[in-house]
Protein backbone atom coordinates (compact mmCIF):
# COMPACT_ATOMS: atom_id res chain seq x y z
CA UNK A 1 0.00 0.00 0.00
CA UNK A 2 1.44 3.62 -0.77
CA UNK A 3 2.16 5.78 1.80
CA UNK A 4 -0.04 8.87 2.77
CA UNK A 5 2.09 12.00 3.39
CA UNK A 6 0.58 15.76 4.75
CA UNK A 7 2.97 18.51 3.96
CA UNK A 8 1.50 21.42 5.61
CA UNK A 9 2.28 25.26 6.97
CA UNK A 10 3.07 25.35 11.22
CA UNK A 11 0.56 27.78 11.70
CA UNK A 12 -3.04 27.42 12.83
CA UNK A 13 -4.12 27.70 9.58
CA UNK A 14 -2.08 24.48 8.28
CA UNK A 15 -2.71 22.60 11.43
CA UNK A 16 -6.51 23.28 10.19
CA UNK A 17 -6.07 22.26 6.89
CA UNK A 18 -3.86 18.67 8.28
CA UNK A 19 -6.73 18.06 10.57
CA UNK A 20 -9.30 18.28 7.85
CA UNK A 21 -7.34 16.50 5.23
CA UNK A 22 -6.76 13.33 7.84
CA UNK A 23 -10.64 13.51 8.73
CA UNK A 24 -11.47 13.55 5.58
CA UNK A 25 -9.00 10.97 3.63
CA UNK A 26 -7.94 9.16 6.95
CA UNK A 27 -4.84 9.14 9.27
CA UNK A 28 -1.94 10.00 7.66
CA UNK A 29 1.86 7.52 7.53
CA UNK A 30 3.80 11.22 7.77
CA UNK A 31 2.84 14.47 8.63
CA UNK A 32 5.36 17.43 7.75
CA UNK A 33 5.17 20.52 9.28
CA UNK A 34 7.33 23.23 6.83
CA UNK A 35 7.80 26.85 5.52
CA UNK A 36 7.57 27.14 1.83
CA UNK A 37 11.60 27.66 1.69
CA UNK A 38 12.34 23.74 3.01
CA UNK A 39 9.57 22.75 0.24
CA UNK A 40 12.63 21.40 -2.14
CA UNK A 41 14.18 19.37 1.11
CA UNK A 42 11.03 18.30 2.24
CA UNK A 43 9.55 16.74 -1.51
CA UNK A 44 12.98 14.93 -1.91
CA UNK A 45 11.83 12.68 1.46
CA UNK A 46 8.74 11.51 0.48
CA UNK A 47 9.31 8.14 -1.14
CA UNK A 48 7.98 6.75 -4.73
CA UNK A 49 4.14 6.66 -5.24
CA UNK A 50 3.18 8.23 -2.37
CA UNK A 51 -0.50 9.77 -2.20
CA UNK A 52 0.54 13.06 -1.15
CA UNK A 53 -1.79 16.67 0.53
CA UNK A 54 0.32 19.98 0.87
CA UNK A 55 -1.72 22.70 2.29
CA UNK A 56 -1.23 26.27 3.40
CA UNK A 57 2.56 26.72 1.60
CA UNK A 58 2.69 28.61 -1.39
CA UNK A 59 5.37 27.79 -3.97
CA UNK A 60 8.56 30.31 -4.99
CA UNK A 61 10.58 30.93 -8.53
CA UNK A 62 13.98 29.67 -6.39
CA UNK A 63 12.65 25.75 -5.80
CA UNK A 64 10.13 25.90 -8.09
CA UNK A 65 12.23 23.32 -10.54
CA UNK A 66 13.25 21.29 -7.72
CA UNK A 67 9.54 20.84 -6.29
CA UNK A 68 8.17 20.04 -9.78
CA UNK A 69 11.16 17.48 -10.46
CA UNK A 70 9.91 15.58 -7.28
CA UNK A 71 6.59 15.65 -8.21
CA UNK A 72 7.52 14.50 -11.43
CA UNK A 73 8.61 11.28 -9.48
CA UNK A 74 5.97 10.60 -7.05
CA UNK A 75 3.60 11.16 -10.21
CA UNK A 76 5.42 8.87 -12.71
CA UNK A 77 5.62 6.15 -9.93
CA UNK A 78 1.87 6.09 -9.41
CA UNK A 79 2.15 8.32 -6.89
CA UNK A 80 -0.44 11.66 -6.02
CA UNK A 81 -0.12 15.33 -5.35
CA UNK A 82 -2.76 17.62 -4.67
CA UNK A 83 -1.83 20.78 -3.40
CA UNK A 84 -4.52 23.28 -1.82
CA UNK A 85 -2.84 26.94 -1.27
CA UNK A 86 -4.40 30.52 -0.91
CA UNK A 87 -0.68 32.58 -1.38
CA UNK A 88 -1.17 33.96 -4.66
CA UNK A 89 0.88 32.22 -7.05
CA UNK A 90 1.66 33.36 -10.82
CA UNK A 91 0.40 31.29 -13.84
CA UNK A 92 3.38 29.91 -14.73
CA UNK A 93 3.95 28.32 -11.43
CA UNK A 94 0.62 26.45 -11.67
CA UNK A 95 1.24 25.24 -15.12
CA UNK A 96 4.83 23.89 -13.93
CA UNK A 97 3.18 21.85 -11.31
CA UNK A 98 0.61 20.72 -13.40
CA UNK A 99 2.49 19.65 -16.06
CA UNK A 100 4.23 17.56 -13.53
CA UNK A 101 1.69 15.92 -12.17
CA UNK A 102 0.06 17.41 -9.24
CA UNK A 103 -3.05 18.64 -8.94
CA UNK A 104 -3.29 22.36 -7.84
CA UNK A 105 -5.81 24.01 -6.24
CA UNK A 106 -5.15 27.72 -5.18
CA UNK A 107 -8.02 30.48 -3.90
CA UNK A 108 -6.99 33.69 -2.50
CA UNK A 109 -10.86 34.02 -1.41
CA UNK A 110 -10.38 32.19 1.92
CA UNK A 111 -8.18 30.73 4.17
CA UNK A 112 -5.57 27.47 3.47
CA UNK A 113 -8.35 25.21 5.56
CA UNK A 114 -10.75 26.81 3.48
CA UNK A 115 -9.15 25.66 0.29
CA UNK A 116 -9.09 22.06 1.43
CA UNK A 117 -12.56 22.20 2.93
CA UNK A 118 -13.61 23.53 -0.64
CA UNK A 119 -11.46 21.40 -3.29
CA UNK A 120 -10.89 18.02 -1.43
CA UNK A 121 -13.59 18.37 -1.00
CA UNK A 122 -14.73 18.70 2.71
CA UNK A 123 -18.94 19.68 3.83
CA UNK A 124 -18.90 17.98 7.14
CA UNK A 125 -20.39 20.60 9.81
CA UNK A 126 -17.16 20.46 11.80
CA UNK A 127 -15.41 21.54 8.58
CA UNK A 128 -17.07 24.31 8.35
CA UNK A 129 -16.70 25.54 11.88
CA UNK A 130 -13.21 25.32 12.22
CA UNK A 131 -12.93 26.78 8.66
CA UNK A 132 -14.89 29.77 9.86
CA UNK A 133 -12.58 30.11 13.21
CA UNK A 134 -9.26 29.38 11.34
CA UNK A 135 -10.06 31.96 8.36
CA UNK A 136 -11.12 34.45 11.23
CA UNK A 137 -7.58 34.87 12.12
CA UNK A 138 -5.57 33.96 8.89
CA UNK A 139 -7.05 36.34 6.90
CA UNK A 140 -7.21 38.59 9.73
CA UNK A 141 -11.12 39.65 9.66
CA UNK A 142 -11.32 38.79 13.54
CA UNK A 143 -15.27 37.46 12.76
CA UNK A 144 -14.87 34.21 14.81
CA UNK A 145 -13.41 34.69 18.39
CA UNK A 146 -12.27 30.91 18.34
CA UNK A 147 -9.71 31.24 16.09
CA UNK A 148 -7.66 33.81 18.79
CA UNK A 149 -8.16 30.44 21.16
CA UNK A 150 -6.97 28.09 18.12
CA UNK A 151 -4.08 30.62 16.80
CA UNK A 152 -2.79 30.84 20.84
CA UNK A 153 -3.90 26.83 21.30
CA UNK A 154 -1.69 25.48 18.23
CA UNK A 155 1.53 28.30 18.91
CA UNK A 156 1.89 26.38 22.25
CA UNK A 157 4.48 24.35 21.88
CA UNK A 158 6.48 22.60 18.41
CA UNK A 159 6.34 20.33 16.04
CA UNK A 160 5.15 17.25 18.51
CA UNK A 161 2.78 19.71 20.04
CA UNK A 162 1.36 20.67 16.85
CA UNK A 163 0.74 16.81 15.91
CA UNK A 164 -1.43 16.79 18.77
CA UNK A 165 -2.82 19.88 17.74
CA UNK A 166 -3.97 18.73 14.24
CA UNK A 167 -5.61 15.52 16.11
CA UNK A 168 -7.49 17.33 18.57
CA UNK A 169 -8.96 19.50 15.57
CA UNK A 170 -10.40 16.43 14.16
CA UNK A 171 -13.73 16.54 14.28
CA UNK A 172 -13.95 20.31 15.42
CA UNK A 173 -16.79 20.91 18.49
CA UNK A 174 -15.50 24.03 19.83
CA UNK A 175 -13.52 25.79 22.67
CA UNK A 176 -13.54 23.12 25.67
CA UNK A 177 -11.55 22.77 28.90
CA UNK A 178 -8.03 21.48 27.84
CA UNK A 179 -8.06 24.27 25.09
CA UNK A 180 -9.00 27.54 27.36
CA UNK A 181 -6.76 25.75 30.03
CA UNK A 182 -3.54 26.14 27.06
CA UNK A 183 -4.64 29.18 26.35
CA UNK A 184 -4.69 30.49 29.65
CA UNK A 185 -0.71 29.60 29.97
CA UNK A 186 -0.04 30.75 26.78
CA UNK A 187 -1.68 34.67 27.47
CA UNK A 188 -0.13 34.75 30.94
CA UNK A 189 3.67 33.94 29.59
CA UNK A 190 2.58 36.81 27.05
CA UNK A 191 2.10 38.76 30.18
CA UNK A 192 5.03 37.91 32.03
CA UNK A 193 6.98 38.88 28.85
CA UNK A 194 5.27 42.04 27.75
CA UNK A 195 5.39 43.32 31.53
CA UNK A 196 9.36 42.63 31.83
CA UNK A 197 9.93 44.50 28.49
CA UNK A 198 8.14 47.68 30.03
CA UNK A 199 10.21 47.50 33.09
CA UNK A 200 13.65 46.64 31.01
CA UNK A 201 12.85 49.00 28.12
CA UNK A 202 15.25 52.35 27.78
CA UNK A 203 14.81 55.33 25.85
CA UNK A 204 18.08 56.33 23.80
CA UNK A 205 18.63 59.22 21.94
CA UNK A 206 21.12 59.58 19.23
CA UNK A 207 23.73 61.88 17.95
CA UNK A 208 21.22 63.90 15.77
CA UNK A 209 19.20 64.17 18.91
CA UNK A 210 16.37 61.27 17.42
CA UNK A 211 14.62 59.42 19.99
CA UNK A 212 13.37 55.84 20.40
CA UNK A 213 12.50 53.36 23.05
CA UNK A 214 15.26 49.99 22.98
CA UNK A 215 14.54 46.88 24.29
CA UNK A 216 16.59 43.66 24.23
CA UNK A 217 14.87 40.00 23.23
CA UNK A 218 16.76 37.35 24.57
CA UNK A 219 14.29 35.33 24.39
CA UNK A 220 13.03 33.78 20.89
CA UNK A 221 9.16 35.02 20.37
CA UNK A 222 9.21 36.78 17.46
CA UNK A 223 5.77 36.33 17.14
CA UNK A 224 5.52 39.16 19.86
CA UNK A 225 7.69 41.42 18.26
CA UNK A 226 4.82 43.56 17.11
CA UNK A 227 3.05 43.44 20.85
CA UNK A 228 6.15 44.54 23.02
CA UNK A 229 7.04 47.33 20.24
CA UNK A 230 3.35 49.14 20.41
CA UNK A 231 2.98 48.75 24.17
CA UNK A 232 6.89 50.27 24.79
CA UNK A 233 5.59 52.92 22.27
CA UNK A 234 2.69 53.82 24.05
CA UNK A 235 4.11 53.36 27.63
CA UNK A 236 6.86 55.52 26.55
CA UNK A 237 4.89 58.18 24.17
CA UNK A 238 8.09 57.47 21.21
CA UNK A 239 6.91 57.27 17.98
CA UNK A 240 10.01 54.43 16.99
CA UNK A 241 11.01 51.20 19.02
CA UNK A 242 14.17 49.45 18.41
CA UNK A 243 14.36 45.67 19.62
CA UNK A 244 17.37 44.08 19.70
CA UNK A 245 18.41 40.22 19.39
CA UNK A 246 21.53 38.48 19.37
CA UNK A 247 21.20 37.85 15.54
CA UNK A 248 18.56 40.53 13.93
CA UNK A 249 17.18 44.08 15.39
CA UNK A 250 13.12 45.15 14.29
CA UNK A 251 11.97 48.23 13.83
CA UNK A 252 8.53 49.28 14.74
CA UNK A 253 7.19 53.25 14.38
CA UNK A 254 3.62 54.94 14.88
CA UNK A 255 2.80 58.09 13.77
CA UNK A 256 3.75 57.57 10.24
CA UNK A 257 7.07 57.30 11.12
CA UNK A 258 8.80 55.26 8.11
CA UNK A 259 11.48 52.42 9.02
CA UNK A 260 11.59 51.00 5.77
CA UNK A 261 14.78 53.20 4.68
CA UNK A 262 16.65 52.64 7.71
CA UNK A 263 16.12 49.12 7.73
CA UNK A 264 17.43 48.87 4.05
CA UNK A 265 20.46 51.29 4.98
CA UNK A 266 21.75 48.53 6.94
CA UNK A 267 21.20 45.63 4.69
CA UNK A 268 17.38 44.78 6.10
CA UNK A 269 14.32 45.79 4.91
CA UNK A 270 10.61 45.88 5.75
CA UNK A 271 7.39 47.91 6.02
CA UNK A 272 7.26 51.32 6.47
CA UNK A 273 6.13 50.81 9.95
CA UNK A 274 7.64 47.40 10.73
CA UNK A 275 10.86 46.64 9.24
CA UNK A 276 14.24 44.79 10.19
CA UNK A 277 17.43 43.64 9.31
CA UNK A 278 20.06 40.64 10.18
CA UNK A 279 23.31 42.07 12.25
CA UNK A 280 26.33 40.74 12.80
CA UNK A 281 27.97 42.25 16.34
CA UNK A 282 31.53 42.05 17.17
CA UNK A 283 32.22 38.75 18.44
CA UNK A 284 33.10 39.37 21.95
CA UNK A 285 30.36 41.55 22.71
CA UNK A 286 28.06 38.40 21.21
CA UNK A 287 30.06 36.27 23.90
CA UNK A 288 29.43 38.41 26.55
CA UNK A 289 26.03 38.68 25.54
CA UNK A 290 25.89 34.76 26.10
CA UNK A 291 27.43 34.92 29.47
CA UNK A 292 24.51 36.76 30.45
CA UNK A 293 26.33 40.44 30.45
CA UNK A 294 24.05 42.25 27.27
CA UNK A 295 25.10 45.88 27.85
CA UNK A 296 27.52 45.81 25.52
CA UNK A 297 25.88 43.74 22.78
CA UNK A 298 22.86 45.75 23.55
CA UNK A 299 24.36 49.68 23.39
CA UNK A 300 25.93 48.59 20.18
CA UNK A 301 22.80 47.25 18.38
CA UNK A 302 21.04 50.29 19.71
CA UNK A 303 24.13 52.76 18.19
CA UNK A 304 23.84 50.61 14.57
CA UNK A 305 19.41 51.44 14.73
CA UNK A 306 20.09 55.03 15.57
CA UNK A 307 22.90 55.98 13.30
CA UNK A 308 20.62 54.20 10.49
CA UNK A 309 17.57 56.15 11.79
CA UNK A 310 19.46 59.24 11.67
CA UNK A 311 21.07 58.74 8.28
CA UNK A 312 17.65 57.41 6.82
CA UNK A 313 15.77 60.61 8.26
CA UNK A 314 19.11 62.91 7.26
CA UNK A 315 17.80 61.02 3.37
CA UNK A 316 21.02 59.33 2.88
CA UNK A 317 20.43 56.05 0.46
CA UNK A 318 23.94 54.37 0.78
CA UNK A 319 24.17 51.35 2.60
CA UNK A 320 27.52 51.01 5.30
CA UNK A 321 29.06 48.19 6.59
CA UNK A 322 28.88 48.37 10.15
CA UNK A 323 31.83 48.01 12.48
CA UNK A 324 32.84 47.70 16.53
MN1 LIG B 1 -2.65 30.52 5.63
Amino acid sequence: MSERVIVTHTDLDGVAAAAIIVGTVGEADRLMFAQPHQLGAVFAKIPNGAEVYVSDLGINQPILEKVAKQIGRITESEGTVKWFDHHRWEEGWVRRLRDAGAEVYVDTETCGAGVVAKYLPASSEWVKELVSATCSVDLWVFDDWRGNYLAKYVGYGGTEWKRRAVTKLIGFTGIDNEIEEVVEKVVSKELEILTSAVAKAVVVSGKGGLRAVAYFKSRDDHHLTSFIASLLMNRFDIDVAIICRRGSLSFRSRRGVDVSKAAKLIGGGGHPRAAGAKINPPLWRLVLSFLGIRGPLFRWCVNVALDALERAARGEDLPREVGC
